[in-house]
């Protein structure tokens, strides 16, 4: 079962469509607006230092983002290979999600190419961008969600990929080539699809007698101290605003204001906002976590299948896509294009995806995927049409972290 697409989410793989040059270049007023637009895609200069610059140029938000998007469709060719010295590195350190990577594809790289993968973690995508916007180099592979990487790619943050060094690519399925958060501005691209999964609620069964079809049940009061929500800003924002009928890249104010005081009439009931230790959580007997697909079919394999149960709200949920990405100042830039260029083969693929329990970019992979848990729980597109992807809200984010802070303190 592949990924279809969520339904009416503007960021999704393929999904918002940029517009023709003539039609863009209609709304550029000055060849300086230009200029700048591609200086803030080659990480010339810095989002905020973009913003400024075009808002002192007059420019309006809408005509940013449309001259943005006009840079791809550009005359100029778009860059050939970069110069990247072909060097061989010992090792290349990949700064992860936790249990996102199995031993066995560590040991398989090195055999192919003598690399020596090391992993450091990290909890979620806020905490990523914290450490890269605060200089921290030496990583030379990032895993940045969909949204994440627009963010990351409109700071600066990361290095364009050179492609002829991923042959591999060309087994991704289509629809995550050349997605809405990485639409290949100026010709380049940022990132290749990792895995990809849902976000919902993780039910033991043996504990919680109501059927969990929607979002609310985390609000029930009858489950007080039993509900363990993410620490994912956009995550837990996000099922607030879905409870509420909204999507979760709301950019009203007002929507925010009204998710906010969700959360803090959700808090009391609480026991903890954590997304490190969701399968601890599970295993261990909370009622009801915010959990991520993965992480609760594992858990479900090792206590059953009658006592774990998986809901994806009927209000709707968050589909994501996790991706490989070259933070600047890597060590070993050509490094982390092997390593790319391994994980999209097929076989590496399904053993990544067999270990792991998401869903694979790489459509030939599944014909090689055992787990049958995994299989008979793959999301059917019914389910998917409920879900949406994050987008980067831009410089609105500071409304979500203002909302975020307003919960945590309340
Ligand atoms: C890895 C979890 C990554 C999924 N354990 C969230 N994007």
């Amino acid at each position: 079962m592949m990924y279809d697409g969520p339904a009416g989410g503007t960021g999704a793989p393929g999904g918002a469509p940029r517009p023709a040059r003539a039609d863009a270049t209609r709304e550029v007023r000055d060849r300086d607006v230009v200029g700048l637009t591609r200086e803030v895609a080659r990480g010339g200069i810095s989002r905020r230092q973009f913003l400024a610059r075009a808002a002192a140029l007059g420019l309006s938000t809408s005509a940013i983002g449309t001259v943005l998007a006009a840079c791809g469709t550009g005359d100029e060719p778009a860059p050939q290979e970069t110069q990247i010295e072909k060097v061989v590195p010992q090792e290349i350190l990949f700064y992860n999600w936790s249990d996102y990577l199995p031993g066995i594809t560590k040991k398989n790289f090195k055999k192919e190419t003598g690399i020596t993968l090391k992993e450091s973690y990290f909890d979620d995508n806020e905490a990523l961008y914290g450490k890269l916007s605060a200089g921290a180099t030496g990583y030379d592979l990032i895993c940045p969600s969909d949204y994440m990487v627009h963010v990351l790619m409109m700071a600066g943050l990361v290095t364009p990929l050179d492609m002829s060094l991923i042959p591999n690519f060309k087994n991704v399925d289509p629809k995550f080539q050349k997605p809405a958060y990485d639409p290949e501005t100026d010709g380049r691209k940022y990132s290749v699809p990792y895995q990809w999964g849902t976000t919902g609620i993780g039910v033991r069964l043996d504990k919680v007698a109501d059927t969990v079809t929607s979002w609310n049940t985390m609000w029930d009061p009858k489950y007080k101290g039993q509900i363990i929500m993410e620490s994912e800003m956009t995550e837990t924002i996000g099922a607030a605003l879905k409870l509420l009928g909204y999507s979760l890249n709301s950019q009203s104010e007002d929507e925010l204001n009204e998710a906010g005081d969700k959360l803090i009439e959700q808090k009391p009931l609480v026991a903890a906002y954590d997304t490190n230790n969701m399968k601890r959580n599970m295993t261990q007997g909370t009622p009801l976590v915010h959990a991520w697909s993965a992480d609760v079919l594992l858990v479900m394999d090792e206590i059953g299948q009658d006592k774990l149960g998986y809901t994806l709200p009927e209000e709707g949920f968050t589909v994501w896509v996790d991706n490989l990405a070259i933070p600047k100042g890597a060590n070993s830039v050509y490094g982390a294009h092997l390593w790319m260029d391994f994980i999209c083969d097929v076989k590496n693929q399904a053993e990544l995806t067999d270990w792991i329990w998401y869903q694979s970019p790489v459509p030939a992979a599944y014909d090689l995927i055992e787990s049958q848990l995994l299989k008979d729980n793959f999301p059917t597109q019914e389910q998917l049409a409920r879900g949406e992807l994050k987008n980067d809200v831009g410089e609105f984010t500071s409304v979500y972290s203002e909302t975020w802070r307003r919960v945590k303190s309340a």
